[in-house]
């Protein structure tokens, strides 16, 4: 008898994983499944590249700065325009909006017009290049509302309730692509050896048990009452629960990746820091709402402080939001000292 034993569970691939939801939707074209497929691709050039960054003399900043007015990093745009390039010739896409762009990107004259509406955060948390701490980039994908032509800002201004897939990309210690179609959260880690996305996270929940909050405590002096007598409570010190800990890395894919697998609750809130981000400093279209459909899908929550996130209609593409994130009990609960304090 052979002393080799083989662990019996299957090696799915994300394309594999892929096809097999299309096939749970009998009416699928096989359009999404592309779209998918092209961020897969998209996810591993910016892994390979963001690995690299100290080495090639690609890391630090250029010259521009975009509509948020930061510093534009050279990954960033290299970033937005690997997913642009992988996008906008296919037919597959309407119309796109990103985070390095004031405005939407319609389909260049001549290439063929799709149904499918992408926004993207090419390079979050990029101001943590430097100092070789985890990044990421978000999609959101929605179908087109207008019914031909090239796609509006009506197709992009659509509330994440009408999500189609959400999703993001971490580079981190290693690099992961979780996303959800609706039918559950399913995380894949990238196997640099042989360039494939593997299925290690199926059926993503957050943990019952919260583990931590993570919120950026230097703000403290900005925050209104509600928000700090609720950081107090997540401390323990407003009723007799256990304090959770405290983990912050200033990186929103980071922050919400260890939260969805972790357990706990993360918030940008809306603070007084600076008078032209009254809402915080995060952006609902291409960062809150899509990060919103995935808790959501695990069995989680995400609220601006009074609405669920995924109810809020966008009145512009790069609309700042508050965003408190996780844990369902735990985010209902930010929402009831918030509330108590405007009452
Ligand atoms: P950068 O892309 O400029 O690093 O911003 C990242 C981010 O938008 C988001 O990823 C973080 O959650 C948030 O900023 C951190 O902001 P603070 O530094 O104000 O805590």
């Amino acid at each position: 008898m052979s002393d080799i034993s083989f662990n019996q569970s299957k090696i799915i691939t994300i394309e594999r994983h892929i096809l097999e939801e299309q096939q749970i939707h009998p009416q699928a074209t096989g359009v999404l499944t592309n779209i998918l497929y092209d961020l897969a691709l998209a996810g591993k050039f910016i892994a390979s590249r963001t690995t690299r960054a100290g080495l090639s003399e690609i890391l630090g900043a250029t010259e521009n700065v975009n509509i948020q007015g930061e510093t534009v990093m050279k990954l960033d745009q290299l970033a937005d325009q690997t997913i642009i390039r992988l996008n906008d010739h296919t037919g597959r896409i309407a119309v796109m909006a990103s985070e390095e762009h004031a405005h939407l990107m319609t389909i260049p004259d001549g290439l063929p017009i799709g149904k499918y509406v992408l926004l993207f955060d090419p390079l979050d948390g990029s101001s943590n290049i430097d100092y070789n701490a985890t990044i990421g980039t978000i999609f959101a994908i929605y179908r087109r509302i207008s019914p031909t032509g090239p796609g509006t800002l009506e197709d992009c201004l659509q509330p994440g309730n009408k999500l189609v897939v959400a999703g993001y990309m971490i580079y981190g210690s290693s690099t992961m692509l979780v996303y959800s179609s609706g039918t559950g959260v399913h995380g894949f880690t990238l196997d640099p050896a042989i360039g494939e996305f593997l299925l290690t996270h199926p059926n993503i929940m957050i943990p019952e048990k919260p583990k931590y909050y993570s919120v950026n405590h230097g703000y403290e002096k900005y925050w209104s009452e509600g928000v700090l007598k609720y950081t107090h409570w997540l401390q323990g010190m407003e009723d007799d629960n256990d304090p959770l800990s405290l983990r912050y890395i200033g990186s929103l894919v980071g922050d919400f990746h260890r939260t969805l697998l972790s357990g706990g609750v993360f918030y940008y809130p809306a603070d007084t820091h600076d008078p032209n981000k009254p809402h915080g400093k995060l952006r609902l279209t291409y960062e809150a709402a899509p990060l919103a459909f995935i808790a959501n899908q695990a069995g989680g929550y995400a609220s601006d402080g009074k609405h669920n996130i995924l109810d809020l209609q966008p009145s512009s593409l790069h609309q700042r939001t508050p965003l408190y994130i996780g844990d369902k009990y735990l985010v209902e609960k930010a929402e009831l000292f918030i509330q108590q304090d405007n009452q």
